[in-house]
């Protein structure tokens, strides 16, 4: 099996040398990729249970989508918006027929998406919702992450994604998350012209909203004539053991925004889906991006969004995330204070004063060939790719029992 030259070492020495220190990761190096395994240069197998943050669905390198990659990138990678390219319209076709919308306007990475949905969203305000120039209110949940841009972080309430980059973008309400009550007093402004919100709060730590509450959403919005805006770039395409969070609850937000698995982690591709008022608000110049629905994107998120479909990976995400979650309930150890989740998007948290550390945890399990990493300190997050079998689930949960009782007897070591 051929490996780059780079040792695991050099690579983190290169790294902290010459790159920026705008992440903490955990300390492995991974040079191959293929299903739910990925291989260190030394050659270390170890399972993924983050998926790069919902990205690799799919699984690593996946060969249809490696293929469908290579094909087109020997044929025509960008066009730019403008030309034509012969595949843009084939999936804008796919993609709204998938989700059952009228159009998608193509983007790269997740947060384009979102600042994509709110300049929409604005537009549609001044157009549909008389609200006055420069007016124009979005509604966002404390806890919510949507990306690292000037805007994003100007609605986060996450001083880590907030402070220190002032000054931030007006035009934001901020309210919390899982109350229909607050949504109820907030929306009923009439400069109001969006709520964007994830079915499941990723970042935030898996924090899964109570049943009810997004039809909730979707009523009130209805009612107010507000657009509902899901951020489904971590929760979508499969996760949640539904092909999108919000169909558990069988509901249609006015701009769906996806992003991540949309390429199966193997190039950005992201989309807003709406219907015409919303998307034709947004006339030709005034939005876009140099790669947008470029040729590259759009042949690798055809073939990455037949694949959840093909290998049914929405049933399998429910039923391996049932088994995750039992198995992860057998843990009785005082330091855990919650097991949640829906489908493969779980975590586990850990309870900060008892004595055990989520980032010693995942250590622990990094050196039993497991990856995941804490999010907010004590939150670790078990996201695997949604093709996992149940022999390798099986493989994982005692990987993790193992860890588990590893740390456990250091906390009782260290208190004696
Ligand atoms: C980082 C977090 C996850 C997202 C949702 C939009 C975006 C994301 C729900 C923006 C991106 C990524 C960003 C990455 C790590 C990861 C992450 F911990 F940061 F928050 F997944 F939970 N909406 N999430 O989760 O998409 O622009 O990144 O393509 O910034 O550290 P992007």
């Amino acid at each position: 099996m051929k490996y780059n030259s780079t040792s695991s070492q050099t690579a983190m020495d290169l790294e902290h040398h010459y790159g920026s220190h705008n992440y903490h990761p955990l300390p492995v190096v991974l040079s191959r990729g293929e299903g739910i395994y990925m291989w260190s240069p030394e050659g270390e197998r170890y399972i993924d249970f983050l998926s790069a943050y919902s990205a690799v669905n799919q699984g690593h390198c996946h060969p249809r989508i490696i293929k469908a990659l290579v094909d087109q990138a020997q044929r025509l990678t960008l066009t730019s918006r403008a030309f034509h390219s012969d595949i843009l319209g084939e999936y804008c076709k796919y993609v709204t027929d998938y989700f059952g919308y009228q159009r998608v306007l193509p983007m790269n990475t997740g947060v384009e998406g979102g600042e994509t949905a709110l300049k929409l969203a604005r537009r549609w305000g001044y157009l549909h919702k008389n609200i006055p120039d420069n007016q124009a209110r979005v509604i966002f949940v404390s806890g919510n992450f949507w990306g690292r841009t000037l805007a994003a972080i100007s609605t986060s309430t996450d001083p880590d994604c907030h402070d220190g980059f002032g000054p931030y973008m007006p035009g934001f309400d901020v309210i919390a998350y899982d109350d229909l009550a607050a949504l109820e007093k907030a929306i009923a402004h009439p400069h109001i012209c969006a709520f964007m919100v994830e079915p499941i709060q990723g970042e935030a730590g898996v924090f899964v909203p109570h049943d009810g509450y997004l039809k909730g959403v979707r009523e009130l919005c209805t009612r107010h004539k507000v657009l509902m805006i899901a951020d489904e770039i971590q929760t979508g395409l499969c996760r949640t053991g539904k092909m999108l969070c919000c169909d558990h609850e069988g509901v249609r937000p006015d701009l769906l925004i996806l992003g991540k698995a949309l390429s199966g982690g193997v190039l950005p591709v992201s989309a807003v889906l709406a219907d015409d008022e919303v998307i034709l608000g947004i006339k030709p110049g005034e939005h876009g991006s140099t790669y947008g629905g470029n040729p590259l994107a759009c042949a690798v998120a055809l073939e990455s969004l037949q694949i959840l479909k093909d290998e049914k990976l929405a049933d399998n995400a429910a039923k391996m995330g049932e088994m995750l979650r039992q198995g992860l309930r057998q843990l009785k150890y005082p330091w855990i204070h919650e097991v949640r989740g829906k489908g493969l998007l779980n975590a586990v948290e850990i309870d900060h004063g008892a004595g055990a550390d989520a980032w010693d945890i995942c250590v622990t399990m990094k050196n039993h060939g497991l990856l995941a990493k804490p999010t907010h300190d004590n939150i670790i997050r078990f996201a695997p790719p949604l093709v996992i079998t149940e022999e390798q689930l099986k493989t994982s949960l005692d990987i993790i029992t193992k860890s588990f009782a590893q740390v456990e007897e250091a906390r009782m070591a260290a208190s004696n």
